[in-house]
């Protein structure tokens, strides 16, 4: 009997395979070798007697260790800590006007898709969370053939030049002598490259920034970074850039969750996934494009080509043409995730690559690390690789071949064994556009690439005072794991050329005095958080940033997000005596608005309500606040037990240091009273500061302010500096 095989490209919405789990339970599949051979038993090796040596005869003892010692394959040299799922990308509006490809012009079309996510500098073991850039990369498969926008979650990169792609990697992997530190930039060799590179300080100011810890793959968007080309049926060409936008809006966690929820759960981001996609909570984005003429390459300050500048929204819109869903796990991590292969050369006729030098050079890096990492050029035969159009050429053999060619013909041109593969018709298949290109051979940058500050400067701008708050307090942290004093010091020559607001008040954190900083010096981390933030609110850099505008929309996570509470996840603190409505009550009340509540009582299992039971699968040793969005007591006689507990006050008093929704009915609110956070909440408006409390109320008349307040995500308007948590 044979195990089903499941299409990897399926676009149904089924998550279980009956027929597969039929298979695996009532009617066993036989043990077998790899060659088929029945096997008694795999639990014993073949001796010389019941206490004697091992025989060498022993092929199943043989097999079984060597598959094993050979399992594991290189992995990725970058993002190598991955997790992806599977969906189906739908246009809704098609781009006929600019592109012949039929993914981005039939709108009755759903093309299947694999998006992996991923961190870059973190090995495969390490956490989630880690300040990193999220890798986005999509994999369409189309009817002519794979189509990859292998993206980012930040739209620019560190460098203009993939030439110094390996010099920018080997400065942020542990450093070679120590292999120290795992997943993070805050050291010397990183600063180094870095305050030597004066490019990267746009993308510096990005991954300094919250975007670099997203709460969710779902709330990150992605990017294709580079322009490429759209050529449409006239041979037309208009540069492209391609988004990613999250339908539930751009969110992430503070640092202090960050860093909490990689020691508490380090598989958070990717648990998330799997578990939201398992309930139907599907992920999804819109597809973006900002589009642009050939005639208006030269019309900004920043050069179109290079890979540090986004092109500013307020310049040049993002059109949202299409949306992807992710709806299926995969069934096997390594045969999907881990052996899935991206390549930026994966694209199809009617979409074209543009002179970036950054995405040259990536052009050549991917199919080459496919053959170290894969181990055979035949890679692309493996089920999540292979197009689900049809492909032949003339290539043959090799490692692991799978296709079995038939005929003696393997060569072009042939007139035998009726032709190989035939070529297109000129015009049709995929053409380069043909743009004349004329120059002299030369290693040097262009001079339209050469501004590094404008654009960092024009993301400082645009950013809330509380952002530029964070990207202070990540710098400071950062800087201040630098050993090398000359390397801190340059950096902070660096940052005086975005903000000197910001760069003061980062040189305080490192021992330095910026000069002429006097009048901005207001050391953060001090009582006087208010008037951090609004000398930080005031702290604009005057020279113009990019292309003529100081601030533009599409870069602050503080405006323009949707407000939704779906995809969120609540604690609800729960002890023996608790009110079985109220937790009924708000479950139903948080399911109808796609949140999910989760129980969180002293001990695991069954707990006594006063009409009930409920199950905890949560408890205050295997859980914290910021594993949650949002916070909800319900009344009962367990918040007699809850107030003793002071894990249970400090979930609370964490959930609104992080400017997390709270929520308590009836005997609830007495908790909350015993916390710090009803200290400070004495005498406030609690509900403007997303703290619901009702104590004469029940679940139902909380929960609609309460579902209000989740979809505002954070409540940055509290005093939290008392707090400790
Ligand atoms: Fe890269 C992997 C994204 C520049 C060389 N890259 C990789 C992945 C993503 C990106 C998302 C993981 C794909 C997966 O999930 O398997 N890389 C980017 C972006 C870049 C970029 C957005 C700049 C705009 N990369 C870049 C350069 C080079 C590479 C300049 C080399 C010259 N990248 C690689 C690689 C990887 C890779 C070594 C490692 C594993 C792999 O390709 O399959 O070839």
């Amino acid at each position: 009997m044979s195990i089903p095989q499941k299409d990897p490209h399926s676009i149904e919405t089924t998550v279980k395979d009956e027929q597969l789990l039929a298979v695996t339970t009532e009617d066993r599949l036989p043990l077998t070798t790899n060659q088929g051979q029945r096997v008694s038993t795999d639990k014993y090796s073949l001796k010389a007697g019941k206490r004697g040596p091992t025989l060498l005869e022993d092929y199943i003892l043989r097999e079984k260790i060597q598959h094993f010692d050979h399992e594991r394959i290189p992995e990725r040299v970058v993002h190598a800590r991955g997790a992806a799922a599977h969906g189906y990308f739908q246009l809704t509006q098609s781009l006929e006007k600019y592109t012949t490809a039929q993914v981005l012009t039939d709108t009755s079309l759903k093309t299947p898709v694999f998006v992996r996510f991923s961190t870059v500098a973190g090995s495969r073991g390490s956490a989630d969370t880690a300040r990193d850039v999220r890798g986005f990369a999509v994999k369409m498969y189309t009817n002519e053939g794979n189509w990859d926008i292998v993206g980012n979650n930040i739209p620019v990169f560190f460098i203009q030049d993939a030439i110094k792609f390996p010099d920018l990697i080997h400065a942020v992997k542990p450093e070679p002598n120590n292999e120290i530190p795992q997943a993070s930039s805050a050291h010397d060799t990183f600063y180094d490259f870095i305050s030597l590179t004066p490019e990267s300080m746009h993308m510096i100011m990005w991954v300094m920034s919250d975007r670099a810890i997203p709460r969710s793959f779902s709330t990150m968007e992605g990017f294709g970074v580079h322009s490429f080309r759209l050529i449409n049926a006239q041979n037309e060409s208009h540069f492209v850039k391609f988004h990613w936008k999250p339908v539930l809006g751009v969110h992430s966690l503070v640092w202090d969750e960050a860093v909490k929820i990689a020691g508490q759960d380090p598989d958070f981001h990717r648990r998330s996934m799997w578990e939201s996609i398992e309930a139907g909570n599907f992920f999804e984005w819109e597809l973006g494009v900002q589009i642009l003429p050939e005639a208006d390459e030269e019309k900004f300050d920043f050069d179109v080509l290079d890979a540090t500048k986004i092109w500013p929204e307020d310049l040049i819109p993002v059109q949202r043409v299409g949306k992807m869903t992710l709806n299926r796990n995969p069934d096997n991590y390594f045969s999907e995730t881990e052996q899935v292969a991206f390549m930026t050369t994966n694209i199809v006729p009617g979409i074209d690559f543009s002179n970036d030098p950054l995405l040259q050079g990536r052009n050549f890096s991917y199919l080459d690390t496919q053959l170290s990492r894969l181990g055979t050029p035949n890679f692309h035969e493996l089920p999540i690789n292979r197009p689900v159009c049809p492909f032949s050429n003339n290539q043959r053999d090799a490692h692991m071949r799978h296709t079995i060619n038939k005929g003696r013909v393997a060569y072009t041109p042939a007139s035998l064994d009726g032709h190989s593969p035939e070529e297109e018709r000129p015009g049709s298949g995929f053409n380069s556009y043909g743009q004349v290109v004329n120059g002299p051979k030369v290693r040097e940058r262009a001079e339209s690439f050469n501004d590094h500050y404008g654009q960092a400067r024009l993301f400082w701008n645009s950013m809330a005072p509380i952002e530029k708050e964070h990207i202070v307090k990540a710098l400071q942290f950062e800087l201040s794991k630098v050993d090398t004093r000359e390397v801190r010091v340059r950096m902070l020559g660096h940052l005086a050329q975005i903000n000197d607001v910001l760069a003061a008040q980062v040189a305080l954190a490192i021992g330095e005095k910026m000069p002429g900083s006097q009048k901005t010096e207001q050391p953060s981390g001090t009582s006087d958080v208010p008037a951090l933030l609004e000398m930080l609110g005031n702290a604009e850099s005057p020279t113009t940033a990019s292309g003529g505008v100081l601030k533009t929309s599409g870069l602050s996570m503080m405006e323009g997000q949707p407000k939704l509470a779906k995809g969120r996840q609540v604690a609800i603190l729960t002890a023996p005596g608790v009110s079985s409505m109220c937790i009924e009550t708000m479950q139903k009340n948080l399911a109808e608005q796609g949140v999910a509540g989760f129980v969180v009582a002293p001990f695991i299992g069954d707990v006594e309500g006063d009409k009930g039971t409920v199950e905890a699968k949560k408890t205050f040793a295997n859980s914290s606040s910021v594993l949650f969005d949002a916070v909800y007591i319900p009344g009962g006689t367990s918040v007699q037990m809850l107030k003793q507990l002071p894990d249970a006050r400090k979930f609370i008093d964490e959930a609104f240091k992080h400017g997390k929704p709270i929520a308590a009915s009836g005997e609830g609110v007495q908790l909350v009273d015993a916390t710090m956070t009803g200290v400070l909440l004495k005498d406030a408006d609690a509900k403007a500061q997303g703290v619901i409390l009702d104590s004469a109320g029940n679940a139902k008349t909380v929960s609609s302010a309460f579902v209000e307040a989740i979809s505002s995500h954070r409540f940055n308007n509290r005093q939290v500096d008392m707090i400790q948590a």
